[in-house]
């Protein structure tokens, strides 16, 4: 075997010299961390869009890169700073980018999310986001949150570090893992192609954005058999925090490194009582911190990020599948000073429960956060349909319609408009008490699990099951704290969070497939609130210069 020490690609002639060159580290060399000053800084970015052909798993096709590289540039803040990210669409078609966790407390429209708190950046056109991470720490990413062009490589880390981290002094270096499901095509064709029955579309799956593809299954394509695999080195006696991103559209994934344990300490931004484990569940956009240490004699193993063929429903509802897929996702943990031969470790049988999410009485959180009392409780039903013969999600009988040229709040904001006047495709749920704490119930009619995320704030996970009945206890005592669960399939969640974030927050399945045809709910917190605050000129702008 030819083990390959992967760089990334270079970055292109930015243009001018930022932040970017300092912190946007190779993914699998140890994360350079921003200059400690005492006082907060301004980290900039500056991000270029451009089309351009790659072949992470050997297979050639057009992707949409961010300064040229895939995964994308690591953004490092610390907590504290402000992050400005200028964002440059030199593509042909329109973007708008999602910082996907941040809080964005006073910036609502800085979110990213088209249709609601903003208009989409045209092409050649550009944006300034710039948004404070006071008030959390953590493993994040940002992505495009427009048709699903993440998966057409939009994407990257996003980490704030926390120079008070009590768990700083437990590891050595720092070490960044994306996971995906990878496709052939572009997202958009996906995405036109999900509605065609049988179409068949994912092809392979990418860690920290390398695969190998069978290009025996693809006669007469552009394909280079067998693609490097994502190799990270290690130093024997040394520990490593692993920050692991889910970024995939579909694939469930449980991770393992053969004959190495992995200690959680963080899950989505929040720090967790440390526990140990051999496998790691992660479902669309869940993030995990783990602390490995090199503790085994010096040689090379596999880490496995094993795809649930289950969990991926092969029906009408979602993307299709098939045998060609490679389930079997690896990398590789080389010590230094190992041989060049492919590992022969074996793996540890199964832990985790395929579909489902890590065990949450695995997740403590590291501060005692008990969950509030609630002021008031809604609950949503999800559910397939069909509109015109076409699969429709819908959530309380209602599929969400964007209206990408009249984002929800800026409609607020300066059209003074009254959110009960909102017809019932905008999927509207208001909270206007600042001092509130909801409760929110999903149901899940339906055999898919979907992973929800809350846009702007985390959530108190206090409970899921089967179902359409909540018939177990609630933890209100110690729940996890995330911004992503798993809705089980025909099954229930129930989540709480202070409504004390005004603005206009998506409330989604991650399931790229689920978004777009409708699985969305537009939380808008604090209405009153929200009419006080004052929008950018260049956000205002991007509305005036539509051209879609
Ligand atoms: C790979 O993806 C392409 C494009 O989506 C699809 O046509 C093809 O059937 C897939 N092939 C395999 C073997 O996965
Ligand atoms: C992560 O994994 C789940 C499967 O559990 C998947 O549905 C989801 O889309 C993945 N992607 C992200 C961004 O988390
Ligand atoms: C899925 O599509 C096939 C082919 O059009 C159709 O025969 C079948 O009834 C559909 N299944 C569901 C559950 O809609
Ligand atoms: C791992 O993959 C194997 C083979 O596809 C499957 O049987 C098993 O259920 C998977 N484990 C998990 C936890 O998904
Ligand atoms: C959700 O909607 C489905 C279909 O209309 C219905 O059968 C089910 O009882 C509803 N569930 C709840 C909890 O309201
Ligand atoms: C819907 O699909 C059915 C069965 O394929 C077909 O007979 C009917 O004409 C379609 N209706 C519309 C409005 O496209
Ligand atoms: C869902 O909405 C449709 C109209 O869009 C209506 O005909 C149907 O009765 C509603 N179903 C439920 C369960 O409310
Ligand atoms: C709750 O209901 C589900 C589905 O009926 C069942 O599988 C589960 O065992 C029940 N749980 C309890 C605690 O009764
Ligand atoms: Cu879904």
């Amino acid at each position: 075997m030819e083990i390959v020490w992967v760089s990334a690609i270079p970055v292109a002639e930015l243009p001018e010299k930022r932040d970017n060159a300092l912190y946007t580290s190779n993914i699998f060399e140890p994360l350079v961390l921003p200059d400690k000053s005492d006082q907060p800084q301004v980290r900039k970015y500056t991000f270029k869009l451009s089309s351009k052909e790659l072949s992470p798993d050997g297979f050639s096709r057009t992707c949409y890169l961010v300064n040229d590289q895939y995964p994308g540039p690591i953004i490092q803040a610390y907590k504290g700073d402000t992050i400005s990210v200028e964002v440059v669409n030199d593509l042909s078609v329109e973007t708008a980018m999602h910082w996907h966790g941040m809080f964005q407390r006073g910036t609502p429209w800085y979110d990213g999310v088209p249709g609601m708190t903003q208009c989409l950046l045209a092409s050649k056109s550009s944006l300034t986001y710039e948004f404070s991470v006071d008030e959390q720490s953590g493993t994040y990413w940002w992505h495009s949150h427009y048709k699903a062009q993440y998966l057409d490589g939009i994407l990257g880390p996003l980490i704030i570090h926390d120079k008070n981290d009590p768990y700083v002094k437990e590891y050595d270096y720092e070490l960044v893992l994306t996971l995906t499901d990878w496709y052939h095509a572009i997202a958009g064709d996906l995405l036109a192609g999900l509605l065609t029955p049988g179409y068949k579309g994912l092809n392979v799956s990418l860690v920290s954005g390398k695969g190998r593809y069978n290009c025996d299954a693809a006669p007469g394509s552009k394909c280079v058999k067998n693609s490097p695999y994502a190799v990270y080195k290690v130093k024997k006696g040394k520990k490593y925090r692993f920050r692991i991103i889910n970024t995939s559209a579909e694939a469930f994934f449980a991770l393992s490194i053969d004959s190495h344990t992995m200690k959680v300490i963080e899950v989505e931004g929040t720090l967790v009582k440390s526990v140990e484990v051999k496998q790691i569940a992660l479902h669309v956009a869940q993030r995990f911190s783990v602390i490995v240490e090199a503790n085994q004699e010096v040689g090379n193993f596999w880490i496995r990020a094993n795809m649930s063929k289950s969990c991926i429903a092969n029906n009408n509802f979602t993307i299709n599948t098939n045998s060609a897929v490679n389930y079997d996702v690896r990398a590789i943990l080389s010590y230094e000073g190992a041989d060049d031969k492919e590992p022969t470790s074996s793996a540890y049988p199964d832990e985790v429960k395929p579909c489902r999410n890590l065990d949450s009485k695995l997740l403590k959180p590291l501060i005692d956060s008990p969950c509030p009392e609630k002021t008031e409780s809604v609950s949503f039903n999800v559910t397939f349909d069909k509109i015109k013969n076409v699969t429709a999600a819908k959530i309380d009988n209602s599929s969400y319609v964007p209206t990408f040229d009249s984002p929800t709040l800026l409609q607020i904001i300066n059209d003074g408009i009254n959110v009960k006047d909102l017809p019932t495709t905008q999927n509207i749920q208001e909270f206007d008490n600042e001092n509130g704490v909801v409760e929110i119930t999903v149901f899940n009619t339906n055999p898919a699990n979907h992973p929800f995320h809350l846009h702007g704030q985390t959530f108190y996970l206090l409970g899921e099951g089967s179902g359409q009945k909540v018939n177990e206890t609630l933890n209100t005592n110690d729940p996890p704290i995330r911004d992503t669960t798993v809705v089980p399939s025909n099954g229930w969640s129930v989540i709480r969070f202070k409504t004390d974030n005004p603005g206009v927050w998506n409330f989604h399945c991650h399931i790229e497939w689920h978004i777009e045809i409708g699985m969305v709910k537009q939380l808008i917190v604090n209405p009153s609130k929200i009419r006080s605050l004052k929008v950018p000129d260049s956000v205002k702008n991007l509305c005036k210069a539509q051209t879609y």
